[in-house]
């Protein structure tokens, strides 16, 4: 049975923070800094910090602005990370909380309830504990019966969280399979490091993933799906429950995202272009055959790289759209934000296809059509 993607669901933090904003906060940290350190970077055994600015964030990124879970610990230049109040165990989880207001528009907006939902995945960069999963909360939470899992692959998470249940119905284990991709990314980055103090934002997104003689009218139908992974440390995040039992226990710094963000860019819009190209030929479609593409949010530079090679000709950004400067890199939610805000003037049997990529490197790449 062919799969539908059904509907999709928005939510994000209250606040969000402004490159101006940041950029005015690491520069009173550098400011503090390079005077704590003046007789060290004086006498050279020290290297002053440099300061960031806002002009570079946008024409390098595309990024104006971010979602965030707490506006005020990451501007507080003696704190600058977010604060997050512990909940007790008999409270909705951050994650799980962020989950469920998407999934519920996802719900309310094909018209289901949760009765209706056979399975919760949720598939995020890093999830807030071990266990219990936090799938299996947003189901509790939900009131689903059937099963939830969690899944990890970092910006890759959605795409392929959305592949995963399309094979689940058309296995026939599932006929209506909730999404979830809560990502929170802000308590994962160093926003005393200038390199990356600016790349990501929290939301969170869901899709309703159903079967076709299910799903009634409307809706996306899935003509295809293809995932590709290969080792690289360009992106890394050391963060694991091994660090507990490491002698001597490592840093939190040494735990935030780092990459090498000129190698991700040269070495990964290839291997997505092909990859595309690749996928499209094997369905005995072209690029000419899309209508928008839906790709992974992480630099504008590089969306606009990939998508020149994948159309092959000059393009108009509605034919790629772009959310970064709203939402800043959302990791495995970026694609399908894109999809969610920009999936508009299709008619039946137009195309198009989600596409993201990222650590690992992995790339999860999903062609859709329009149905009546
Ligand atoms: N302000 C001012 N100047 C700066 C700043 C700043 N903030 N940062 C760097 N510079 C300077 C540098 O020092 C350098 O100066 P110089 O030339 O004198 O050495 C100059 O600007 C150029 O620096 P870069 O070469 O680093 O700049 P780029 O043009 O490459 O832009 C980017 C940097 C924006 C990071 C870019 O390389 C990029 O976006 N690359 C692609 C990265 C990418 O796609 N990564 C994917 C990561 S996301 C992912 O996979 C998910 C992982 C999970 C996330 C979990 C959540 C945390």
């Amino acid at each position: 049975m062919a799969a539908v993607i059904r509907s999709s669901g928005l939510w994000t933090p209250d606040a969000s923070i402004s490159n101006d904003e940041l950029v005015a906060c690491f520069n009173a940290y550098v400011e503090a800094y390079n005077a704590e350190h003046a007789d060290a970077i004086e006498r050279g055994t020290v290297e002053p910090k440099n300061p960031s600015s806002s002009g570079f964030i946008e024409k390098a990124s595309g990024i104006k602005a971010r979602y965030c879970i707490d506006k005020a610990g990451v501007l507080d230049i003696s704190r600058m990370r977010p604060r997050v109040e512990p909940r007790p165990n008999e409270a909705l989880s951050l994650m799980a909380e962020a989950g469920l207001a998407a999934a519920g528009q996802a719900l309310d907006t094909a018209g289901r309830d949760p009765q209706d939902v056979d399975a919760v995945i949720c598939s995020a960069t890093s999830m807030q504990r071990t266990y219990p999963c936090m799938a299996i909360e947003i189901q509790q939470a939900l009131g689903i019966s059937g099963f939830g899992y969690d899944m990890s692959v970092a910006c890759s998470s959605g795409t392929f969280g959305l592949i995963n249940a399309i094979n689940m119905i058309e296995t026939g284990m599932a006929r209506s399979v909730l999404v979830v991709v809560p990502e929170i990314t802000t308590p994962q980055l160093n926003f005393r490091d200038r390199d990356s103090h600016f790349i990501f934002g929290d939301v969170s997104v869901a899709l309703l993933v159903e079967a076709e003689d299910y799903a009634g009218d409307g809706g996306w139908r899935i003509l295809g799906r293809t995932m590709k992974t290969q080792f690289s440390n360009n992106i890394r995040s050391n963060f694991g429950f091994l660090n507990a039992s490491e002698d001597p226990e490592p840093s939190f710094e040494d735990r935030y995202f780092v990459q090498e963000g000129r190698k991700v860019f040269k070495e990964v819009c290839p291997m997505v272009a092909e990859l595309i190209l690749d996928q499209l030929s094997g369905m005995n479609l072209s690029s000419a055959d899309m209508k928008r593409l839906w790709l992974h949010q992480a630099n504008i530079n590089m969306n606009m790289m990939i998508a020149r090679k994948v159309f092959d000709r000059e393009f108009d950004e509605s034919e790629a759209p772009v959310i970064l400067d709203e939402f800043a890199n959302t990791a495995g939610a970026g694609s399908l934000v894109a999809f969610h805000r920009h999936n508009d003037g299709f008619d039946a049997g137009d195309k198009g296809l989600i596409c993201s990529f990222g650590a690992g490197y992995s790339v999860g790449s999903v062609v859709i059509e329009k149905r009546p």
